[in-house]
């Protein structure tokens, strides 16, 4: 696809960042499970944390593009570095700069989006995932107070975040109508971690349990008006699944990329791997179905930069580029061979990461509801 020159130098500067920079940690990241902190660190130097967010609140000003773009470059070597560039602008810093007013925007958006605070989101618990209208999260008011308790679940960068955006009820039995959104601060009596997950991809990528128990937070911290949160949560959902689309888009090359290099460096029974015609056929359909996941990215993100629907746009880019994504990785492998399976090339990790991309921020059967209502109602 053309972009414009400014989003292609953006693109090439990233890059380099990505290769010089990313690449040479991303598999110690995912043997050790480490959190990348040198990475956020640079990250934040070079103004990453919140690329679409206007200047004034500490953001890059620049587009949903830009920010696509960036996350597709990381997503190439390092999925845990990008699914925590995703989950920290998409998901922790969105709700704020959508819905939050000005002194909440001043306390927590601008903080987050010059990457002083790590920003996480809370919505699924263990009975409230797909259905997330099904939140069990309790904050009743108690005079100035919220009085929050209950659990979350599977919350990216949870227990490394320092503002975390999360949903509760204030009455269960008016489903969706009842739920708010809050923010809670690291920290906070009555708000503590369960257990880091142990994961089968994203290892240096951090997915906790969050524990409410009579956590008492100011009034001041709901986003919007009491029974707006549930609408809040999709719509950060919405923009989210541009950066899920975008992050397997990036996997999905670096899968292309590294079969591309092993297949000419590398011989198989005295013949050049590039050779074979199974091989072509194979870098054929990755790299057609690489650039299509590619097109639907960039499409939902313009659409979404040009204040148009972008919903089921969104919804399509995330299924169809991690379903590229599972794709092109199971066919990097096969053109590896054995290789493909040991820890001496990237290529075992991009499945294993890019297997998420197709389970967080929504299903692929939630994608293709989502889909399917845009067109039939529903
Ligand atoms: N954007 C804005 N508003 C939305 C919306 C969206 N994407 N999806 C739903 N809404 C609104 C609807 O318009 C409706 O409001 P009104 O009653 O005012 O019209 C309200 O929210 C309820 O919508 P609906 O009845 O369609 O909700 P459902 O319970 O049927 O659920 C799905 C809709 C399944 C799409 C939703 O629950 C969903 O996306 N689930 C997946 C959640 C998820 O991605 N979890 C992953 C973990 S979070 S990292």
């Amino acid at each position: 696809m053309i972009l414009d020159e400014k989003h292609e130098e953006f693109r090439a500067r990233i890059r380099d960042f990505a290769t010089r920079e990313v690449e040479p940690r991303s598999r110690e990241l995912d043997r050790k499970g480490e959190f990348p902190w040198d990475l956020v660190k640079r990250m934040r130097e070079l103004g990453l944390l919140a690329i679409y967010v206007p200047k004034e609140y500490g953001g890059a000003g620049l587009d949903t593009l830009y920010y696509s773009i960036a996350v597709e470059e990381i997503g190439r070597v390092c999925g845990s570095t990008g699914i925590f560039l995703a989950a920290h602008s998409s998901l922790g810093v969105f709700p704020v700069y959508y819905a939050g007013n000005e002194a909440q925007k001043k306390k927590w958006l601008v903080p987050m989006a010059k990457g002083e605070k790590i920003g996480s989101f809370g919505l699924t618990e263990p009975d409230a995932g797909s259905d997330a209208a099904a939140t069990k999260t309790t904050a009743i008011q108690e005079g100035d107070e919220y009085v929050v308790n209950g659990v979350k679940r599977f919350i990216t960068s949870g227990s490394v975040a320092d503002v975390i955006v999360f949903t509760a009820t204030q009455d269960p039995s008016k489903g969706y109508h009842g739920i708010s959104a809050f923010v809670v601060e690291k920290g906070t009596p009555g708000f503590t971690y369960g257990k880091d997950e142990e994961k089968l991809g994203l290892h240096g990528s951090i997915t906790s349990e969050l524990l409410f128990e009579d956590c008492r937070i100011p009034k001041g911290n709901i986003l919007g008006k009491e029974g707006d949160g549930f609408k809040i949560f999709m719509e950060t959902l919405d923009g989210g699944r541009i950066s899920i689309g975008a992050l397997a888009l990036g996997i999905a090359q670096g899968a292309l990329d590294a079969s591309v290099e092993f297949a000419k460096r590398n011989k198989r029974a005295g013949k050049p791997i590039y050779k074979a015609q199974s091989t072509q056929s194979m870098i054929a359909e990755m790299a057609t179905e690489v650039e299509a996941a590619r097109l639907l990215v960039y499409q939902a993100a313009a659409l979404k930069d040009a204040g148009l629907p972008y919903l089921k746009e969104a919804a399509m880019a995330k299924y169809y580029a991690s379903t590229i994504g599972m794709k092109a990785a199971s066919m990097a492998i096969e053109i590896h061979g054995m290789l493909g399976i040991t820890d001496m090339y990237p290529v075992e990790r991009f499945i294993r990461d890019e297997k998420l991309m197709e389970i967080g921020e929504g299903t692929s059967e939630i994608q293709k509801i989502v889909i399917a209502r845009q067109i039939l109602g529903k």
